[in-house]
């Protein structure tokens, strides 16, 4: 059994994790990640038999039964992961048609994982149903995303195009646009069937006055995802109170789907 500290994926979590923590988007407790990892790499590093604890989820997700799961814990700090991996992140097993976890590692404090589990489980279900390659889901509270939620239109045909034309790579990293949720309490079911169903048309889907989810292959293409998208929100936010003179227009985002091979999302472009 090698140790659990040398594992590439949890090395690779703490500085996802810290990097995030680096960019202002996860203030105190705030955001959260689950990877899925394959059984076969967990079991270099773990007893799957061991299991510590077993804790309810209050939701149903059998698609993901047996499935095993990195995922930071409820109220930890993303700054704090390098400095304590075991108390700030757990590895559980999905079990009973997805209303129960084991713990196999970590939540040393006896504490339990990330209070948007739902919101997690399900958008990985909804993701995998329509992309068998995802493996995260990321949460977090970019400052610009955020902040144009209260000044910008929430249609997510107009909220994508307007990220679209805030920089040029935004629509060759996310053709298919950006889901918009309206403003909901989060941590419960109702936000995470609600953003579930968003993940099937959309790897990004946002919160109004919250933040946003991503999902993608790996932890570094789903940072890189939001990055993108917080990168044309940002823009977004410097320009928005001036008068704009120049812009991307709906011809040059046609030549940029023929350049990049990407095709937007059907409708989006006129
Ligand atoms: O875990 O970000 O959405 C803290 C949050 C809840
Ligand atoms: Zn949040």
């Amino acid at each position: 059994m090698r140790p659990m500290l040398s594992a590439p994926f949890l090395v690779e979590m703490i500085r996802i994790a810290t990097n995030m923590y680096d960019h202002g988007w996860d203030e105190r407790n705030g955001g959260n990640i689950s990877l899925m990892l394959d059984e076969d790499e967990v079991r270099n590093y773990l007893d799957l038999t061991a299991v510590t604890r077993r804790i309810s989820t209050g939701f149903e997700t059998p698609e993901l039964d047996g499935k095993y799961f990195l995922v930071t814990g409820t109220g930890k700090y993303f700054k704090n992961m390098q400095y304590d991996p075991a108390g700030n992140l757990g590895i559980v097993r999905i079990v009973d048609r997805g209303r129960a976890a084991e713990l196999l590692w970590g939540l040393s404090d006896g504490g339990s994982f990330t209070s948007e589990f739902p919101t997690h489980m399900m958008s990985h279900a909804a993701r995998l149903s329509v992309d068998p390659e995802n493996r995260v889901v990321m949460h977090c509270h970019p400052q610009n995303l955020l902040s144009m939620t209260y000044v910008h239109d929430l249609d997510e045909r107009e909220f994508t195009r307007t990220l679209w034309r805030m920089s040029t790579e935004c629509i060759v990293v996310f053709p298919e646009g950006v889901n918009v949720l309206p403003w909901m309490v989060c941590g419960t079911n109702e936000i995470g069937i609600a953003t579930a169903e968003k993940m099937k048309t959309a790897r990004l889907v946002v919160w109004a006055a919250h933040g946003i989810y991503g999902s993608g292959k790996n932890l570094d293409e789903t940072f890189g995802l939001i990055e993108t998208a917080e990168k044309g929100a940002l823009i977004y936010m410097k320009i928005a109170h001036l008068p704009v003179l120049n812009t991307i227009t709906d011809e040059n985002l046609h030549q940029l789907e023929k350049r990049f091979n990407v095709k937007a999302r059907e409708g989006y472009l006129d």
